[in-house]
């Protein structure tokens, strides 16, 4: 004891009796506190960055509290677990405690501010677009909602490469985002695990029963690293749990000599290469050794670790699938699958049968994607020498279902290969998105559109086989990140017309918002938060490109991954167009044009060439535009480098129009659009994934939609492309093609992949109906129907 007559417990309630406080004056202490003793610089001297570690970390002292709290309340309560499982998040900064304003307050009386301060975190950038950021919604959502729900992870030492651009071409720069450490996270050093890879199976008996033992080749620790991430309005605060790869520790090193050790050790340091990088390839699968082994290594752990956790209270595998959810993020951790199977039958010596049984009814799969070249395929021979164990539960597992589907549907083997889970041909391949249908009790798809394409093309077969398991859920995204964060002018003006922050909750109480509005206060207090936004990017835009913007046109933005299918080409063709048409006018003429900013920003997968040209394009048309007297302010090309979670914050509440334009059929579902709609901006789009939704709330009256339907565009494809393409279209290309813009050689490819009956993605279809829906922009802007004042 440490004083006669008193308990540990009682001493250690008295020494710890509460929660930290958080008015201005408890925060400054804690502040000071982590200064002089954490960060261990002076508290009578220390710089920004020095205040933005004590500052995070007296904020993390509150976290870590509700987060002790959180899982003390369910450990009693052993309510149903939610374990989302994904390879990449894009959490951005944390929020929701609702203690910025006292932290703020804190600080300025210590001489700080509270938004410079801000400023010294960089993005935690684990992930690449749209996927890793719906991670991110949810589980703020989840935690929000009160859920008892965990996400698990990688933690990648190397995030997302930062976009460099010189002389018009992007360059990948290293993104080492722990260099100074990340004062969020807790290191669990006795949280690890160990994960196996190669080597070989064994027949053994134990109990006098037959089973498998897997003899690893290599073994490497998993070490858990907690995010903590608060709920808005509520005390539930989840875990993201991410993984680092570290030596695991154990084995004798055998050395004769000082080179023998010196490599042993070295060779072992190795292990710490599976969490080192993100793979920057969203959308193509290339089957390498590095990414099978991190979607095994995350995976592993993370079902060593919910094991664990359930058998803390359950004495048996019954209760398991009322216990343990298992949220599939596509195909990236479907390897968990058949590691559960592994464990149910060789570790816990489970039946067949009866692992199989808890196995179907615990796991989930949302898929993202319409595009083949998307969906995972593991080569047979890579699968053998990382996973031998899992490759042979997986053949039985597509043994057992090919036998139930012929049984079905008879000899139809034309079906029966189209579905089985191993791929056979030249090369032999694992189908992971069969494997996760075959396996999961739900497969769901992300927007409306991307469900019936679901049904009736990517994976038709399954549904007609299992209609049951099918539905959709439409992506989201929290309006705590991007309204209450991201724009907190907008944030107050809703509370106040609503008189309420209750839709800070509760997105629905948004709507009441149609009661005022046709009110010119409201309006122009609306046109007053655009301005204060549109300002803020214009002065980032002149920092980051030297550009200076008027303030008085039309900020049409499009900002996200790079990719064919998203078709930037197209806005650069439009823009092309727009500045032909300005240059063709009479002096007179051109005081009637609507001033525009177009602006584009996202990066481009390092090993996509075409995406790289289209880079380069919007360089080389800015360059010429914006240096020429004729056109001025009415019109300018800006591309944002580096686009990211913090700059999507900056530019998104300063947009008057936003282009999501993708080839109808090729967006599953797409969460931009929503970002960009809460900060009142327009939207320019064809009628792909959740982009039918909206109109169906907001009405298409309210929005530019062009473009083919999904359905019209296998006839379309079927068409000669050349026919399709209006004159206006020819000729934007022939200019890029003739060297307008300069680099005629290097921009050939480029144009050959709209011209010359290709044109996969349909720019010269699309082309005059693009042009008409931007025209009607100008025309509402015009009438001020569009925010401009
Ligand atoms: F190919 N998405 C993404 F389906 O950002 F896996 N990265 C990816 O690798 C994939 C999808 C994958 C996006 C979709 O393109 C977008 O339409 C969707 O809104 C988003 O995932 C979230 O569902």
């Amino acid at each position: 004891g440490f004083v006669a007559g008193k308990s540990k417990t009682d001493r250690m309630f008295e020494l710890m009796d509460g929660f930290l406080k958080n008015d201005p004056d408890s925060l400054q202490k804690d502040i000071l506190h982590h200064v002089e003793y954490t960060v261990a610089r002076s508290r009578f001297s220390f710089d920004d960055f020095e205040a933005y570690q004590a500052l995070s970390l007296s904020v993390r002292d509150r976290l870590i509290e509700r987060w002790h709290d959180t899982q003390q309340y369910f450990k009693k309560k052993d309510p149903k677990r939610l374990y989302f499982l994904s390879l990449e998040f894009l959490m951005g900064n944390v929020i929701n405690l609702g203690i910025r304003d006292q932290c703020a307050e804190a600080l300025s009386q210590l001489g700080f501010e509270y938004e410079v301060l801000a400023e010294q975190e960089g993005d935690a950038a684990l992930g690449n677009g749209g996927l890793a950021r719906l991670s991110a919604c949810q589980m703020d959502s989840l935690a929000t909602l009160d859920y008892p729900a965990w996400g698990y992870g990688l933690r990648y030492q190397y995030g997302l490469f930062r976009q460099i651009i010189l002389d018009g071409f992007q360059h990948e720069q290293p993104d080492y985002w722990l260099n100074f450490g990340n004062p969020w996270e807790i290191e669990r050093v006795h949280v690890s695990y160990p994960v196996k890879f190669y080597g070989t199976v064994k027949e053994d008996t134990v109990n006098g029963k037959k089973c498998k033992v897997w003899i690893p080749g290599e073994t490497v620790e998993a070490v858990a690293y907690d995010n903590p991430i608060p709920g808005y309005g509520t005390r539930n605060t989840i875990n993201l749990r991410l993984w680092a790869a570290k030596p695991s520790d154990g084995y004798d090193i055998e050395s004769y000599n000082t080179g023998d050790y010196i490599n042993a050790i070295v060779n072992r340091q190795k292990a710490e290469t599976i969490s080192n990088v993100l793979y920057p390839d969203d959308r193509t699968y290339q089957g390498k050794e590095l990414r099978l082994k991190q979607q095994y290594f995350f995976v592993s752990a993370s079902l060593q670790d919910i094991v664990r956790r359930f058998k803390d209270v359950h004495g048996n595998f019954d209760d398991f699938p009322d216990k343990v959810a298992l949220q599939l993020n596509d195909t990236h951790p479907s390897i968990s699958i058949a590691e559960l199977m592994r464990v149910l039958l060789d570790e816990e010596h489970l039946s067949w049968k009866k692992s199989w049984h808890i196995l179907k009814q615990v796991f989930s799969f949302t898929t993202h994607t319409v595009l083949p070249e998307a969906l995972e395929k593991v080569p047979i021979d890579l699968f053998q020498n990382v996973l031998p164990r899992h490759l042979q539960i997986i053949y039985e597992i597509n043994f057992a279902f090919m036998e139930e589907l012929k049984r079905k549907i008879g000899q139809d083997y034309v079906r029966l290969s189209r579905m089985s889970i191993v791929e056979e041909g030249a090369v032999k391949n694992i189908r992971v998105a069969n494997l996760s249908i075959v396996c999961s009790h739900t497969v769901n798809g992300v927007s409306r559109a991307h469900y019936e394409l679901l049904k009736t093309r990517v994976f038709k077969d399954f549904y007609e086989l299992w209609p049951e398991k099918f539905q959709y859920k439409t992506n989201g995204v929290t309006q705590r990140r991007w309204i209450v964060v991201s724009n907190p002018s907008l944030c107050a003006l809703i509370s106040k017309w609503l008189g309420t922050e209750s839709w800070i909750r509760d997105i629905d109480i948004l709507t009441r918002l149609r009661e005022h509005a046709s009110n010119s206060d409201l309006q122009k207090e609306w046109m007053m938060v655009k301005k204060i936004n549109k300002q803020r990017l214009a002065e980032y835009i002149e920092t980051m490109s030297g550009v200076k913007v008027s303030l008085d046109a039309m900020f049409d933005v499009q900002v996200k991954r790079i990719h064919e299918y998203k078709r930037q080409l197209l806005n650069i063709l439009g823009v092309i167009h727009r500045y032909d048409c300005i240059k063709n006018m009479e002096k007179t003429e051109r005081e009637k044009v609507v001033p525009r900013v177009c602006i584009i920003g996202g990066k481009a997968p390092p090993g996509y060439e075409i995406a790289k040209k289209i880079i380069k394009l919007c360089h080389a048309v800015a360059e010429t535009i914006n240096n020429d007297d004729d056109v001025g302010d009415l019109l300018k090309l800006v591309f944002i480098p580096d686009y990211n979670v913090s700059v999507a914050e900056l530019v998104i509440p300063g947009s008057d129009l936003s282009q999501h334009i993708s080839t109808a059929g090729h967006e599953a579902s797409g969460t931009g659009s929503m970002k960009f709609l809460m900060n009142g901006c327009l939207l320019l789009a064809t009628a792909d994934g959740s982009t039918n939704e909206i109109i169906e709330e907001i009405g298409e009256e309210n929005m530019f939609i062009f473009g083919a339907k999904i359905n019209e565009i296998p006839a379309l494809r079927e068409k000669d492309s050349s026919n399709n393409a209006p004159l206006q279209f020819v000729r934007v290309v022939r200019m890029v093609r003739d060297g307008y813009f300069g680099f005629k050689d290097y921009f050939k490819l480029l144009c050959d992949t709209v011209e010359n009956g290709k044109d996969f993605y349909l720019l010269g279809s699309d082309f005059a109906s693009y042009l008409e829906a931007q025209f009607h922009g100008d025309a509402c802007w015009q009438n001020g129907m569009l925010g401009n004042t």
